[in-house]
């Protein structure tokens, strides 16, 4: 049996409902062979949990943290401000407002303490591990062989023509 992955990216969310949104971003960890682990947190319902989990990731060794919310979501913000570790934010689709809402809290950082905010839903958290592990590939040879390996079936996949 092969020994689990050591854990090098932590996927956030806010609550449980983020989760069918937030397993994209782990399919993609699991298609490239990373560890990662998964935590439910919430900026404003369990704010010490957060701070435990901020101020603790990166001696861990964790290396990046992917974190989605909705709505005030104010999750990947607060994260980065209690970790150096590079945050990528995934805005979560909400119902009342389509994820503007989400997307606005994210991004809006205030200089000095960023966040990195991919797209609202879905193909934000795929893109989210997508960048994670283009940052991992900056220092492992064998990955950025792997990722150029799947971007070059992306572009197989693109029909030159519509179907008719
Ligand atoms: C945010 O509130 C979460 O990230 C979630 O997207 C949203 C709704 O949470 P639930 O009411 O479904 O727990 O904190």
């Amino acid at each position: 049996m092969t020994p689990p992955l050591v854990p090098v990216v932590g996927i956030c969310m806010g609550s449980q409902s983020d989760w069918p949104c937030m397993q994209n971003a782990a399919a993609i960890l699991d298609e490239f062979g990373i560890g990662y682990e998964t935590r439910i947190i919430s900026a404003h319902r369990t704010p010490d949990r957060l701070k435990d989990y901020a101020s603790t990731a990166r001696a861990r060794g964790i290396k990046i943290i992917i974190a989605g919310a909705g709505g005030a979501a104010h999750l990947p913000g607060m994260l980065a401000a209690n970790t150096i570790l590079p945050v990528l934010g995934v805005p979560i689709e909400t119902q009342a407002l389509k994820g503007m809402d989400s997307l606005l809290s994210i991004v809006q950082m205030p200089k000095g303490i960023p966040v990195g905010t991919l797209a609202i839903g879905e193909g934000g958290a795929q893109n989210a591990s997508l960048l994670a592990v283009a940052i991992l590939a900056l220092s492992d040879a064998e990955l950025a062989e792997k990722l150029n390996a799947w971007r070059a079936n992306i572009t197989a996949s693109i029909a030159t023509e519509p179907q008719k």
